[in-house]
């Protein structure tokens, strides 16, 4: 219980109307997620992991149906329907409290009812929120506990304030006919029911920190992002700052804890974050960024110690992993591990599994959840409350054509238009079909709480009032050569390419100006160490006018859909584009 009379009123509502058996205030201690973990083990909810290999490590196999967030069930509901825009769902708030309501009433009969006060930021920094999620879902507890600054430390930020917001999450029957995640931007509040993903129900994360303070950010003039942050020190000790937003499953953790290749290892790298960036514009004129979360809940398939030594460091204590293989020694498995497949474990699904059947092991959006704190090369900053200043910023995705490898906007308006046409082909973080190339702006598409269009003007106007701002980049690490095979080898090697950006923020750095941006002239990026022939290299910072052309079409279709709301410097750059393309010989 809590004396702020704000959060016991709201409580009492959402306990008459999901009419929990009890209710747990959770104070965040190691005594409870002891006491919650072996609750969990009895029911089956979660499985304990070999402690001996696996130190503090459970696993938890999501409903068959509930593997990823699902975009089309995933609403904001605001009073207008055009403040929600034409990239997302909109269902009014009268109706989506009205239908959630039925689907809440008595949900939680038989079941605890959990109080989660958690944090976004750190305690006593500007950048915070506070947020209190109620769930009848333990594994959702942990998870919590990992992903934010959860428990006590929530509620003495909040003092007597009414200003957190408001989440209510039911698994409810898991039925994906009455599954719904609702955003309500104008009360501060998430409703979500009828699931137990990730993105779904961990409210703090998607929903609060990119949905609703996209909102609040465009409000008070600061910038929530789906994106990693990472410090490069150079070999004078300097570290410079960039924030990167790729979509879903294209790369943000891999990035943001990158270890340098040897021939470059005179450099060292620092993770900030991997998923969610919050920015404010300092007192020095800089744009200042903070990680908003507390841990990684990160992609497990590909994750190996040739791929992400530091992640798989991470994940060796402390961790929860969700819907990979269990081996028959009580360890873990996935598609892309260390260890060749066993021969006879339990997949996904809880099922038999061998290496024989067609089927994967592992689901290809299984995840890890483990602290922040247990990652090698966490940064020293990393819970600075002022942030880090950044130098710059990226966009980029997943393209096997067009996109080179990387490239420079030429101005602050001209990289909004560089992030808001930007496009990938989909993952399996959400569901539906995979491999289909989709615009996916800034790397928002699914995450940003208001109209598209009032999205980039908020982009334009925070690059006029921002005196000294990050410069804008580009990268694709994934065009593939005609055997369909990566023409870059990525990862670590992908540090050459953030040494090249971080040398034309200090006005250093070779480039040839091309109708789409500076691209690094032929000898700029540093290739020592680095084995790979002159064609691929040329290949992949081609500008093939042909294929820019259909891409500006694309982006065209994109920029209709968006209607007037459209800042008219993002027709006006379209139009550049085009003309700059058209001059251009073959
Ligand atoms: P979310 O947590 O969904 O927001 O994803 P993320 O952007 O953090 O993606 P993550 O770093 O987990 O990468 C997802 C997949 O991309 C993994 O299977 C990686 O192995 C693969 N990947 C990451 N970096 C590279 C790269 O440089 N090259 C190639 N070819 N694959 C990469
Ligand atoms: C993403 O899909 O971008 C994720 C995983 O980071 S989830 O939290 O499920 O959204
Ligand atoms: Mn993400």
């Amino acid at each position: 219980m809590t004396a702020n009379k704000n959060v016991r009123d709201w409580v009492e509502q959402m306990v008459k109307l999901c009419k929990p058996k009890n209710i747990h205030w959770c104070d965040g201690s190691e005594e409870e997620r002891l006491r919650l973990t072996s609750e969990a083990l009895q029911t089956g909810e979660l499985e304990l992991l070999d402690q001996h290999k696996l130190p503090g490590c459970v696993l938890h196999r999501t409903n068959p149906n509930d593997v990823a967030r699902t975009e089309q069930l995933t609403f904001i509901c605001t009073s207008k329907k055009e403040d929600a825009g034409p990239t997302n769902n909109w269902m009014h708030p009268r109706d989506a409290y009205f239908k959630l309501s039925a689907i809440f009433d008595g949900c939680m009969h038989n079941r605890t009812m959990y109080v989660v006060p958690f944090i976004m930021g750190m305690p006593n920094s500007a950048f915070s929120k506070v947020g209190i999620e109620l769930t009848d879902s333990i594994y959702v507890v942990l998870n919590m506990r990992i992903m934010t600054r959860m428990g006590t430390a929530a509620m003495n930020e909040l003092g007597n304030s009414s200003n957190f917001t408001r989440g209510l999450h039911s698994k409810a029957d898991l039925d994906i006919n009455r599954r719904f995640i609702c955003h309500f931007p104008e009360d501060n509040t998430i409703w979500s029911v009828g699931s137990g993903y990730g993105g779904n129900v961990l409210l703090g994360k998607k929903c609060l920190a990119l949905r609703i303070a996209s909102y609040l950010g465009r409000k008070e003039n600061w910038m929530a992002e789906h994106m990693l942050i990472v410090g490069i020190e150079n070999p004078a000790g300097e570290t410079r700052y960039i924030a990167a937003a790729f979509p879903s499953a294209c790369g943000k953790t891999n990035l943001a804890m990158l270890i340098p290749p040897k021939a470059l290892s005179q450099y060292k790298v620092w993770t900030v974050g991997d998923d969610i960036a919050w920015m404010r514009i300092g007192p020095d004129g800089r744009l200042w960024a903070i990680n908003s979360e507390a841990g990684f809940f990160g992609v497990v398939p590909g994750t190996n110690s040739r791929t992400n030594p530091n992640a798989m460091a991470t994940i060796k204590r402390n961790t929860i992993y969700t819907n990979v293989v269990k081996r028959q020694d009580e360890t873990v498995w996935w598609e892309g591990h260390d260890d060749p497949a066993p021969e006879k474990a339990i997949d996904w699904q809880g099922r038999e599994w061998s290496p024989a059947g067609k089927e994967k092991g592992a689901h290809p959006n299984s995840r890890f959840t483990a602290p922040a704190s247990q990652c090698p090369c966490i940064s020293p900053k990393w819970e600075d409350p002022k942030g880090v200043p950044i130098s710059a910023i990226i966009f980029g995705g997943r393209r096997a054509r067009v996109a080179p490898l990387v490239y420079q906007s030429f101005n602050w308006q001209h990289g909004v238009f560089v992030g808001a046409t930007m496009a990938s082909e989909t993952t399996a973080a959400a569901a539906g079909q995979v491999g289909v190339v989709r615009r996916d702006p800034m790397a928002m598409l699914p995450f940003c709480g208001y109209h598209i269009g009032d999205y980039f003007k908020h982009w334009l106007d925070m690059g006029k009032r921002i005196p000294k701002p990050p410069k804008i980049f580009n990268v694709n690490w994934f065009r593939t050569g005609a055997d369909g095979k990566f023409l870059w080898p990525g990862y670590g090697d992908n540090l050459r390419a953030l040494l090249w950006i971080l040398q034309r923020c200090e006005g250093k750095g070779d480039a040839v100006e091309t109708p789409i941006g500076y691209v690094p002239s032929e000898k700029a990026l540093d290739m020592n160490g680095l084995d790979i022939r002159p064609e691929t290299m040329k290949e992949l910072l081609n500008i093939d006018k042909t294929a820019w052309l259909e891409e500006t079409a694309g982006q065209k279709k994109f920029l209709d859909t968006i209607g007037d709301r459209l800042p008219q410097e993002m027709t006006q750059e379209w139009k550049g584009l085009n003309q700059r393309l058209e001059s251009m010989g073959l």
